[in-house]
Order: structure tokens, then sequence, then C-alpha cells
């Protein structure tokens, strides 16, 4: 079995640790990769993705359903419109974990829907980006 997480991202997070500090933190994508791999038990790796385009992250996770054990997934600002994103989940077989950096249930009513929670089996808000890390431990204490 692929012992592959993927960690996919979605619209504005390439703005990581350069806009909006007091809600999102200092620290970068880059930042978040590397805590990632740190966090991964023996034989798991990561395999971290951004994008601004929903049709992109879809095609991610039809990806993952051949080459990943598990998605952690911060759908940004699709969290809150994508059945696409959602139906696409629902297609891939293994664990997974909807992570926020924000506390949305403390923001906006918007935010406080979530279409990707109807499938994560996990979900985290308000850890900063230390909530990647934990669901990716999370990920290797259920597979490994
Ligand atoms: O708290 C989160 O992680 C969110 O998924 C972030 C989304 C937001 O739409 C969700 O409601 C909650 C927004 C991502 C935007 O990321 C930025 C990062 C730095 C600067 C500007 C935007």
């Amino acid at each position: 079995m692929t012992k592959t997480i993927y960690v996919l991202n979605g619209p504005n997070l390439n703005l990581l640790g350069q806009r909006q500090p007091e809600i999102y933190g200092h620290a970068t994508l880059a930042t978040v990769e590397e805590n990632c791999r740190a966090a991964c038990a023996d034989g798991f790796d990561i395999r971290l993705l951004q994008s601004n385009h929903e049709g992109e992250i879809i095609d991610w996770i039809h990806e993952a359903r051949h080459a990943a054990c598990a998605i952690v997934i911060n759908p940004a600002a699709y969290t809150h419109t994508s059945v696409a994103i959602l139906d696409a989940l629902n297609a891939f077989e293994g664990p997974v974990f909807e992570v926020h950096i924000s506390n949305v249930h403390k923001r906006e009513a918007f935010r406080h829907h979530s279409y990707v929670s109807l499938r994560a089996d996990g979900v985290i808000a308000g850890l900063g980006i230390e909530g990647y890390e934990a669901a990716v431990r999370r990920v290797c204490s259920l597979l490994g």
C-alpha cells in the first residue's frame, strides 16, 4: 500500500505568511510542508499541493485514489461552496481530514457550514498551521 499522504490546499493559501497574519499567522506553505514531513511516522511521506482552481483540486483528489493512503485538505473558501469537491472526496476510500488554520466557528456565519465535513473523518479548526501536523499524525496512527 502507498504511504503517501496528500496535503491539499485551496484558493489563496499560496499567500500564507504574506497577508493577514493576524488571522493566518506568519508561516508559509513551505513551512507547513516541512512540518508535515517531520510529523510523518516512518515509511510515510507527504505530497503538498495548492491550487486556486476547483477543477485542479478535484483532479488531485481523483489522482489520490491510486496514489495516496489519506487526504488532509484545507479547501479554503471552497469548504463553504463546493459540492464538487465533496463528491470527489466521496469517491476516495481512505481517511480524509479537514483542516482550517483559523477557528471558522468564531468567524462570519457563512464560514460555519462545510460541505467537506459531510465526508471528513475528522475536522481541525483554529490550531493555526499545527492543525496540519495534527492531521498527519492522526493518519499515521490510524494506518501505521
Ligand atoms: O482558516 C482556514 O484555513 C480557512 O480555510 C482559510 C480560507 C477561508 O476562506 C476559510 O473560511 C477558512 C481562506 C484562505 C485564504 O488564505 C490566505 C492566507 C493568507 C493571506 C490571505 C489569504
